[in-house]
């Protein structure tokens, strides 16, 4: 099948909007649904497929989309130009593989898949269609102040990064929560933006496991992550998935002349009967917005324009084999080497 030109001018001279299929209405599912309908431009939602009948009627409600039986049905829906895929993280591969089989553009959260296997077999899929089709939701490297971040670093504004401290709190998680998917649901974030302030590949993962909380039975939590890069740079990441009191990102990188750390993310400092306070977000989807409006609206129009040039099914692959190598760290309590192949040339 080949791939639909996304906008196109019908004989009126008007511009059709890029249709677009969304599978998963739920969490963040719900989120890009209102931004793709309210926020951003280029783009109509024209089909939704969701397991729960009634997340699915409410997602279209007001939208004039159809309601799918599967992922696989609006995939193949003719009416479909491209696919946004929210569901869970387990049905990612599969889902994106689909898309690639008809060379339909396909928008992926992360993670681009759970085992560094699957998320090769994208790489190839996408790879032998010849174009990248693929743009995987890697949000914090649109985000303003991990792009200020990276401004500092290629500036040289404090010479070489020698090391970095970074911290991803999240206030809770749910019940089902494990300690592997801190690694490969959570830490891929971590890992994606140390390569993309970087420029540089991890080459080591090593686990430690600090006193853990007592407020969650059976999960290790807080978990300390240490990076290496190809350079040498040590990146120390706490993650925190019960710590209650926010959500809390940040990054602090000491160069040989300075440091350089990410805003607090803070909208307001209030002082006030003699207290000074500074807002925190509640979770990753107030934290990141605009960042998810930017990376969303970055992909409809690149896709538009006929290739994806955001973050690659490679960046997903990468992300999955760094996690792999933590969790091999966690469970055997050994520094762990990633390994690579070598980068394909769509990608480079
Ligand atoms: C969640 O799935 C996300 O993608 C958030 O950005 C991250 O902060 C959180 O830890 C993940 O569980």
């Amino acid at each position: 099948m080949s791939v639909r030109r996304l906008r196109c001018d019908t004989p009126k001279g008007d511009t059709v909007d890029m249709r677009v299929g969304v599978i998963g209405a739920g969490g963040i599912g719900s989120d890009h649904l209102r931004r793709l309908r309210t926020t951003l431009s280029g783009v109509e939602v024209v089909a939704i497929a969701d397991p729960d009948p009634v997340r699915a009627a409410a997602a279209v409600r007001g939208l004039g989309a159809t309601i799918e039986a599967s992922g696989e049905a609006l995939i193949a829906n003719e009416r479909v130009d491209a696919v946004v895929v929210t569901s869970p993280g387990f049905t990612h591969a599969d889902l994106v593989s689909a898309c690639l089989a008809i060379g339909k553009p396909v928008f992926c959260e992360k993670p681009l898949a759970i085992t560094a296997h699957d998320a090769w077999r994208v790489v190839q899929a996408e790879v032998a269609t010849g174009r990248r089709l693929v743009q995987v939701g890697f949000m914090r490297r649109y985000d303003a102040s991990y792009q200020a971040l990276k401004s500092v670093l290629d500036a040289g504004t404090i010479g070489q990064a020698l090391v970095i401290h970074a911290a991803h709190r999240n206030p809770d998680v749910p019940k089902w929560w494990t300690t592997e998917l801190t690694i490969k649901d959570s830490s891929v974030h971590d890992s994606d933006i140390v390569r993309f302030l970087t420029g540089e590949e991890i080459i080591a993962s090593t686990v430690l496991r600090p006193r853990t909380s007592s407020r969650l039975a059976d999960v290790q939590d807080p978990l300390i992550i240490v990076f290496e890069t190809s350079s040498g740079i040590l990146v120390d990441v706490e993650l925190s998935v019960n710590i209650a009191y926010g959500y809390d990102i940040r990054a602090e990188v000491v160069g040989e002349t300075g440091t350089a750390a990410l805003g607090d993310g803070g909208l307001v400092t209030l002082k006030h009967a003699a207290v000074r306070s500074t807002d925190l977000p509640a979770n990753w989807r107030q934290r990141f917005t605009l960042a998810y409006d930017r990376e969303l609206q970055d992909w409809i129009d690149a896709t538009s324009a006929g290739e994806a040039t955001g973050p690659s099914s490679w960046d997903g692959f990468v992300a999955t084999t760094v996690a792999e190598a933590s969790h091999a760290s966690y469970r055997d309590g050994t520094r762990t080497e990633v390994v690579l192949p070598d980068r394909p040339v769509i990608y480079r």
